[in-house]
């Protein structure tokens, strides 16, 4: 069993992103038996939640002839246009109902306000404005974050990557996670997750110990 100062990150476990959702991620739902088995392995578990007013600046639909999937310049830089998803207190937005782990202590909430998009549980995509995340953190001593969800190249690899930045030790448990994939996102991801200094590990390991 992990310590106070390691915790599990499991990131954006919601309908929105299972197959079937608005921003559906191939066999995302694949991962909730895996999270499971390591909320087990932790005494320190924190959630996040996308979680966007409808007429959030990342959605398509909320720019003239616009489709998702594009990309367009914003004032903070280059954002990918999704489909509406995870708009606050939809059904979409909710956790998976078989995603247990009662022991969770916290919920970050991200991507609310309505001009800024935040992949990152700890810097929104204005790359200045704190979730408070990095905070709560440090305040409760955590050395080490692990990460899991989705998606792997997005909200996933954002955080790993600030988590780093933050001065955190930090790794990805493979298997816990599915990628969007998004014109070579992937690959790229976890080249710069590497480079990074982020540890790749299959959750195999962690019940090995
Ligand atoms: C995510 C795209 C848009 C994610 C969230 O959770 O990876 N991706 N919003
Ligand atoms: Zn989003």
């Amino acid at each position: 069993m992990k310590g106070a100062d390691e915790v599990l990150l499991a990131v954006d476990v919601q309908y929105d992103f299972m197959p079937g959702g608005a921003l559906a991620v191939a066999r995302g739902d694949e991962i909730v038996p895996v999270v499971n088995r390591l909320t087990h392995e932790f005494s320190h578990v924190v959630l996040t939640q996308d979680w966007h007013p409808r007429g959030h600046v990342s959605f398509a639909a909320n720019h003239a002839e616009r489709a998702p999937f594009e990309t367009m310049m914003l004032p903070y830089g280059e954002q990918v246009l999704w489909p509406v998803h995870c708009v606050q207190d939809t059904e979409g937005a909710l956790l998976h109902r078989d995603l247990h782990v009662p022991h969770a202590r916290l919920v970050i909430r991200k991507g609310h306000h309505a001009d800024v998009d935040s992949y990152s549980a700890f810097v929104e995509a204005d790359r200045t404005t704190p979730t408070g995340l990095t905070g709560y953190l440090r305040d409760v001593g955590v050395k080490r974050v692990y990460l899991c969800g989705l998606a792997t190249d997005y909200c996933v690899a954002w955080s790993a990557l600030d988590a780093r930045r933050a001065g955190f030790d930090v790794t990805v448990i493979e298997d816990a996670c599915r990628a969007i994939d998004l014109n070579g996102s992937l690959v790229k991801a976890w080249e710069d997750m590497t480079a990074a200094g982020v540890e790749r590990i299959e959750s195999s390991a962690l019940f090995a110990r």
